[in-house]
């Protein structure tokens, strides 16, 4: 049985990548909506509703765990989502906020994330649960998810970085967490501009080893006789999506279903 992942669009795929690097011989499923991006603009009601359908959908192709890999989906939906299925759902925000407070040595972290994970605070929360003592500033950069759905280049994405982190300008954080999951594929722009000494944290790394130990401790490892499958499915436009993925895996043969 593969393991689900689920993101309102092509950013879920950032943890795809580092899922399949943990576990090479476990089959995937991926779900993006991008019929219905962004959801960082959407009412936390409406989250839920349109992470409904994609839970659905991955409950269909008989997964065994679900990975949100959306903190947007993770923030709004996720407690609720999870009291109604048996299938372990695994977030990004718990594995951030322990990679981000293991990191800080100043004890001071900055979160870039969507409207609705910043609303939400679960980032500040779960940091401060971890530690008490850090001091987290969370910004909302909602103008960055649009330009990594287009593909945009180097040079617009660096000024919209610029622009969205000018009130973080000053501040003397050494970890920043990439808070929604479109922004490592942006990563190079976030260190070309925040301070040499930032620390950048993006929560894949920490939601593929924490799904490694949850499926080591429940006895969900796949025979390593069965070649792995991985299927990527969207709502949205197949040829777009299609494009995206292949430079973003680094993989010419990934197709959108
Ligand atoms: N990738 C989603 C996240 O991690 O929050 C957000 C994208 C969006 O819907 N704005």
């Amino acid at each position: 049985r593969p393991i689900g992942l689920l993101d309102s669009g092509v950013g879920g795929l950032t943890v795809v990548k580092k899922v399949i690097q943990k576990l090479p011989n476990e089959s995937t499923v991926f779900i993006g909506d991008n019929a219905h991006i962004p959801y960082g603009d959407k009412t936390n009601e409406e989250v839920i509703a349109l992470t409904r359908r994609s839970v659905k959908f991955l409950l269909n192709k008989n997964v065994k765990l679900i990975i949100f890999a959306c903190n947007t989906a993770t923030a709004a939906a996720m407690d609720v989502i999870q009291d109604e299925i048996k299938p372990q759902i695994i977030g990004v925000i718990q594995s951030g906020s322990l990679a981000a407070a293991r990191t800080t040595k100043n004890k001071k972290v900055a979160v870039v994330a969507t409207n609705v994970t910043v609303a939400s605070h679960a980032y500040k929360k779960e940091i401060r649960f971890r530690d008490p003592n850090i001091q987290v500033t969370e910004l909302a950069a909602p103008k960055l998810v649009p330009l990594v759905e287009n593909g945009a280049d180097y040079e617009s994405c660096l000024k919209a970085v610029q622009e969205s982190l000018l009130s973080l300008k000053g501040k003397d954080f050494d970890t920043l967490v990439l808070g929604c999951t479109h922004y490592p594929i942006i990563r190079k722009e976030f260190a070309e501009t925040v301070n040499k000494n930032v620390q950048i944290v993006d929560p894949a790394d920490q939601v593929a080893q924490y799904t490694f130990n949850v499926m080591r401790r429940d006895g969900l490892f796949s025979d390593d006789s069965v070649k792995p499958v991985h299927a990527y499915y969207t709502t949205g436009d197949e040829k777009k999506v299609d494009k995206l993925g292949r430079s973003f895996l680094n993989d010419p043969s990934f197709i959108a279903k």
